[in-house]
């Protein structure tokens, strides 16, 4: 039987919660090199396994927290006030909740996602991280950075590595509260390390990565393996990165995306997120890398794909994919 995240949290949280005056917080997107794909409790967002990822700078997500001036909870995205029972702006309330509890102080909260909609990219990593963020300083919690990440897990997944810039690696974690099973940033630095976004595709996704790795879980049959091959990839990606060697990183990361592909395709219902743009972008990187390239890709439950490279290839990379979106990168290295 899983803890139920508001107990997990309240045994954090001082007795009672305070009222608060504002708060501001920012929170990066993050690509995965090692992908978190199923979970062993859902409650909680707890991972089946470990995972890596890369942030993405200045791409993400400023979110405040106001006390209401209506004497209602209101939630504004991209500068839009939100029917409260819309989907977005119930899932940030009940998520406050869990930190407000008996509070009777109405709240605003905007968020702001400066990810270009061009680029194809969620942004639930960014906006679960933001707002746990916005929610420790606007209660003055003062939560440690582990703990702030372990519960912006329970918003999102992946959004336990927005926490941090860099590279972050979301660890397993063994404890059922799970508030081991959270991220830390990788003390590796390389500059001139390049993630491309490639926008291939538009229109939302029918089934979203939470029901997709449920379904995954639940069905495929490949599924067996995934977990043994994650933990041989985190470790290799996590050689890779120390040695800088792109190589390694990519054929590691690539692989690692396929397979989780793989496991998807294997579902029942089958669940293909690819549309022919995907695949015909694939093979456009696999003839660059053929040409000698070192360029190497990896997807999320989406058609878009991420390209992985040196600043040394940017020119033939840009030239075989003039669409691409360059991500700076290099600002969280210092
Ligand atoms: C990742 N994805 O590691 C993987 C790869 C998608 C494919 O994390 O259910 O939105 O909220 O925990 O974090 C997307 O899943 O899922 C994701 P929930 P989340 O980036």
């Amino acid at each position: 039987m899983s803890i139920s995240k508001k107990d997990v949290i309240a045994n954090y949280l001082p007795k009672r919660t305070e009222a608060g005056l504002k708060a501001e917080a920012f929170a990066p997107s993050n690509i995965a090199l090692c992908k978190y794909w199923g979970k062993r409790d859902v409650e909680l967002n707890l991972p089946i396994n470990g995972s890596l990822s890369i942030s993405l700078g200045e791409l993400g997500s400023h979110t405040s927290i106001n006390e209401s001036d209506t004497g209602e909870d209101q939630v504004y995205l991209n500068d839009e006030l939100l029917e409260p029972d819309s989907k977005f702006a119930s899932k940030v309330i009940r998520f406050i909740e869990l930190f407000r509890r008996d509070l009777d102080q109405p709240i605003t909260v905007r968020t702001v996602n400066n990810i270009p909609t061009a680029a194809g990219l969620a942004s639930s990593a960014s906006g679960f991280a933001a707002l746990t963020l916005a929610v420790n300083d606007f209660y003055r919690f003062g939560l440690k950075k582990e703990h702030l990440s372990a519960f912006a897990r329970m918003g999102s997944g992946s959004a336990s590595r927005s926490i941090y810039q860099g590279f972050v690696e979301w660890h397993l974690g063994v404890r059922t509260d799970g508030m081991d099973s959270c991220a830390e940033p990788l003390a590796a630095q390389w500059p001139g390390f390049r993630i491309g976004l490639l926008k291939v595709a538009t229109g939302e996704k029918k089934i979203d990565s939470r029901s997709g790795m449920q379904r995954t879980v639940e069905s495929a049959p490949l599924y067996n393996s995934w977990p043994k091959q994650a933990a041989n990839d985190l470790r290799v990606i996590k050689e890779a990165i120390k040695n800088r060697d792109l190589e390694l990183l990519g054929q590691t990361a690539e692989q690692n995306a396929l397979s989780m592909h793989a496991t998807m395709i294997g579902s029942w219902p089958p669940l293909l997120y690819w549309q022919p743009e995907s695949v015909a972008a694939m093979h456009r990187l696999w003839e660059l890398r053929a040409s000698g390239v070192q360029v190497y890709l990896t997807m999320d439950a989406g058609p878009n794909l991420k390209l992985i490279f040196h600043s040394e290839s940017e020119a033939q990379v840009r030239d075989a994919f003039p669409e691409l979106m360059d991500v700076d990168i290099v600002a969280p290295f210092g």
